[in-house]
Parts: C-alpha cells; sequence; structure tokens
C-alpha cells in the first residue's frame, strides 16, 4: 500500500487547521497509520529539505518548519501520493484549485500549510526518516472493503 508523509506545518498548527487537514484525508478514504506532534529539529530539517540546499528560499525554508511545532502523519492507501498531492493543491497557493486545502486556506508559498511526498518512493523515505517502524500501525479497518476495491 503506498504511503506519504504529510506535516501540518508551523503555520497550519498555530491557524488551529489541524483537525481541518484530518478531516479531509479521513474523508478521502485514506488510512492513517502514524501521527506525532513535534518539534522539528535543525537536523531533521536539513534532512527534509536536503534537495532544497543552495536555492534561495532554503533559509527560509529551515527557519519556517523549525519555528514551531508541526503535526507529522503517514497516510496510506491506493494511489495515496497521487491522491493527497491532489487534496492538498500546488505548492504555490494561488496555483491550486478550488476545493484543495492550499486554495482553501493559503495564500503565500512561504506560508502554504502541509507538505505531502511528491512521489511514492519520496513517500517511503521520508515515512522512515521521520517515523521508527514501532511507531506506525499496521492494521485494518472494517470499512476498508467499501473504500479499497482490492
Ligand atoms: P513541500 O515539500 O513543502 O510539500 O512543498 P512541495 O513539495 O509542494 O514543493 P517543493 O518541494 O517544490 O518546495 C518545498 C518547499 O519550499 C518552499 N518554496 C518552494 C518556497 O518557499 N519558494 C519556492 O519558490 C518554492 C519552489 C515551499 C515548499
Amino acid at each position: 500500500m503506498e504511503r506519504s508523509l504529510i506535516l501540518v506545518k508551523p503555520d497550519g498548527v498555530q491557524r488551529g487547521l489541524i483537525g481541518e487537514v484530518i478531516a479531509r484525508f479521513e474523508r478521502r478514504g485514506l488510512r492513517l497509520v502514524g501521527a506525532k506532534f513535534m518539534q522539528v529539529s535543525l537536523d531533521l530539517a536539513k534532512q527534509h529539505y536536503a534537495e532544497h540546499e543552495g536555492k534561495p528560499f532554503y533559509d527560509g525554508l529551515i527557519a519556517y518548519i523549525t519555528s514551531a511545532p508541526v503535526m507529522a502523519m503517514v497516510w496510506e492507501g491506493p494511489n495515496a501520493v497521487a491522491a493527497i498531492r491532489q487534496t492538498v493543491g500546488s505548492t504555490k497557493p494561488v496555483e491550486s484549485a478550488p476545493g484543495t486545502i492550499r486554495h482553501d486556506f493559503a495564500l503565500e508559498v512561504g506560508r502554504n500549510l502541509i507538505h505531502a511526498s511528491d512521489k511514492p518512493e519520496t513517500g517511503a523515505r521520508e515515512t522512515a526518516l521521520w517515523f521508527k517502524n514501532d511507531e506506525l500501525v499496521d492494521w485494518k479497518r472494517d470499512v476498508d472493503r467499501w473504500v479499497f476495491e482490492k
């Protein structure tokens, strides 16, 4: 089953949007496998955003993600990465489709509320970076057969 790391970033936490974000993924039919409320260390922030090192927005990005607590979660489902990216919306909130999280709650790329893994391989890598194996719950829901075709 495909997995994606979701972070409700510091602005989303401060604005009281954790529940809103969780509700949207629950309604979509995705299954939660791990969650923790945490302060991001500088070391973890640098590992998470390693691909952006050297870019003009890098320092601001590290400062933003470490500025206050985040809600880190792993969600799974068939095509979870694509489904979640669709629900999240484009990186730039003003380019996000109406009805997406970033469209409905954000205006600026540097305050875009939420992170979601961009590829299935990234989902696996980011899950391993943010969560230990014993923090992830392998479980089934009674409703799974009504949401998942197989
Ligand atoms: P994240 O990784 O935060 O979910 O965002 P995306 O996956 O949608 O977008 P990304 O990796 O391209 O960018 C990571 C992060 O950098 C910020 N950013 C990005 C920025 O501040 N200015 C920029 O021009 C870009 C491209 C926002 C998200």
